[in-house]
């Protein structure tokens, strides 16, 4: 019953061996929507703020903030100490999402199931309303994070604005411009691109939730090196996802229509190879999980499962 299941959800007993991942999503997810309904309250200009209320709680499966507190509790912090960054790293990537969908970058129409912001509240506001969440992630963090040394509040704020900024978001976004009208190009290209326009923000979110769990030098470029398999992956899987369509599962050989007009890992290097590069680059993300507490590491083994086996 739906009772029983939410039972299960609070009282997880977190065993690898019996991990239930789903749950686990559902948990912090839920977590993690009512901490961003708190975070954005409409105020005047409404316009403004139902625009961002809009994309921020428009679904999503919130891999990002989920990321971010399994990092923080992987080193013994608490989910509270992490949640503010947590919310800050969906709405860098919701603001991402909606300028993204512009009509003068994607031009995409509808956007987790719904119409774009812009499609409902006009480009102007679009804009402006991903300008104000940017600028709100790191008010957010800086005015809400409790009981961490300023010191480490002050990295995470670095940690987010180079996730974003010209090292991040907006250089792969800029250099995936750049490429348009490009008939093909190699590999390194499409690794620059992706790196900065997945990677980045995954890297962030699991480095800021890391230092915020009080991690040491080595055990942040641990899991540095974890995010950047699993933001390379992230994207290896949607190539084939695009080509697949119907199955997850990596180990099978559907799907034969290469998709046409972009480069993609399928494309460079083939369907085959592209799921051995999927499984090598889990298996790489998941040996920098090795020495820390395999129970608490539990959670991070199973999102780099899921986002190689994901079907969505
Ligand atoms: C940061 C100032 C600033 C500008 C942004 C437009 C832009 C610059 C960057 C584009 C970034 C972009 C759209 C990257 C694609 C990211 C990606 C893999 C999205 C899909 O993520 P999921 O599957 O989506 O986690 P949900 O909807 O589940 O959150």
């Amino acid at each position: 019953s739906y009772l029983k299941e939410e039972q299960n959800i609070h009282t997880l007993p977190i065993d690898p061996p019996t991990f239930n991942f789903k749950n686990y999503m559902h948990a912090k997810a839920s977590s993690v929507n009512r901490a961003l309904k708190d975070a954005v309250p409409l105020k005047e200009p409404s316009k403004l703020h139902e625009s961002m209320i809009y994309s921020l709680l428009a679904g999503g499966k919130r891999v990002r903030p989920v990321l971010c507190i399994a990092a923080c509790e992987l080193l013994g912090g608490q989910e509270s100490t992490a949640m503010p960054a947590a919310c800050a790293v969906e709405m860098i990537h919701t603001m991402s999402l909606m300028h993204d969908d512009l009509p003068w970058i994607d031009n995409d129409d509808l956007r987790r199931g719904k119409p774009t912001n812009h499609k409902v509240f006009g480009e102007r506001i679009a804009v402006l309303a991903g300008d104000a969440l940017l600028a709100l992630s790191f008010e957010h963090v800086a005015t809400s994070t409790k009981g961490v040394p300023a010191e480490r509040i002050v990295r995470v704020l670095g940690e987010l604005a180079e996730c974003s900024g010209a090292e991040g978001l907006v250089a792969g976004q800029v250099a995936d411009l750049c490429s348009e009208g490009m008939q093909e190009f190699g590999l390194q290209h499409l690794e620059f691109i992706h790196g900065h326009k997945t990677g980045a923000l995954l890297e962030g979110s699991v480095v800021v939730g890391a230092i915020l769990g009080g991690a040491n030098k080595q055990e942040i470029a641990k899991l540095r090196r974890f995010a950047r398999c699993i933001g390379l992956l992230f994207q290896v899987v949607d190539d084939i996802l695009d080509v697949t369509k119907s199955s997850l599962q990596l180990g099978k050989t559907a799907g034969k229509d290469l998709v046409a007009d972009k480069t993609t890992y399928p494309k460079l290097i083939g369907i085959d190879k592209s799921r051995e590069l999927a499984h090598k680059l889990n298996k790489e993300a998941q040996e920098q999980l090795v020495g820390f507490d395999p129970v608490k590491a539990a959670p991070l083994f199973a999102l780099a499962d899921y986002i190689t086996y994901r079907d969505n």
